[in-house]
């Protein structure tokens, strides 16, 4: 990679927002979401953080409204830092949880899906995902930076994390 295009020193997310993935059984619970940023691909359940919600927060409330389940004692992974050239910058907030209450059940804005975690679907999904996702299955906390031109990835950089607080 060559050197960063952005100054991360300054950086900072002008939205905040979540992901949420659920482990069980050799498997990951995904979304195909059908509308907003990311529409047409598979990811996990997320959104944007409401004013006076923590992240932990955000990441159970966008987890039921999009699958209609709730997520027991997530645990934060990773952030995911987004410069973008058609978008607001995103800081992201990555969760990973074991157990949950509820049927995942298609909803307006997502299908869920579960994948086997050695068939992780990347093709259909987000560049960089591809590069962290294997971290948060294996339990091991990270920080991604990435730059995107549309829909494409032109800088990326993953640095073990320091052991996330939510
Ligand atoms: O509110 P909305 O669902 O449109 O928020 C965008 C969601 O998409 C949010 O959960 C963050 C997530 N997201 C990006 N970029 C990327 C990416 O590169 N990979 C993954 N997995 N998720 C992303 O905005």
């Amino acid at each position: 990679m060559p050197p960063s295009p952005i100054d991360w020193s300054t950086w900072h997310g002008e939205m905040l927002a979540t992901l949420m993935f659920v482990v069980r059984d050799g498997q990951v619970l995904l979304i195909e979401k059908k509308r907003g940023l990311g529409a047409g691909k598979i990811n996990g359940p997320g959104g944007k953080i409401e004013l006076g919600e923590t992240p932990l927060q955000a990441a159970i409330r966008e987890t039921e409204e999009e699958l209609c389940i709730t997520p027991h004692a997530p645990r934060k992974l990773g952030e995911l830092w987004f410069a973008m050239s058609n978008h607001p910058d995103i800081l992201c907030h990555v969760f990973r949880a074991v157990t949950f209450t509820g049927t995942p059940t298609e909803t307006e804005e997502a299908t869920p899906l579960w994948a086997a975690l050695d068939a992780i679907p990347y093709q259909r999904m987000w560049a960089d995902d591809r590069h962290w996702l294997p971290m948060l299955l294996s339990q091991e906390p990270f920080l991604g930076r990435f730059v995107f031109d549309d829909e494409t990835m032109l800088w990326s950089d993953i640095q073990p994390g320091c052991g996330w607080s939510d």
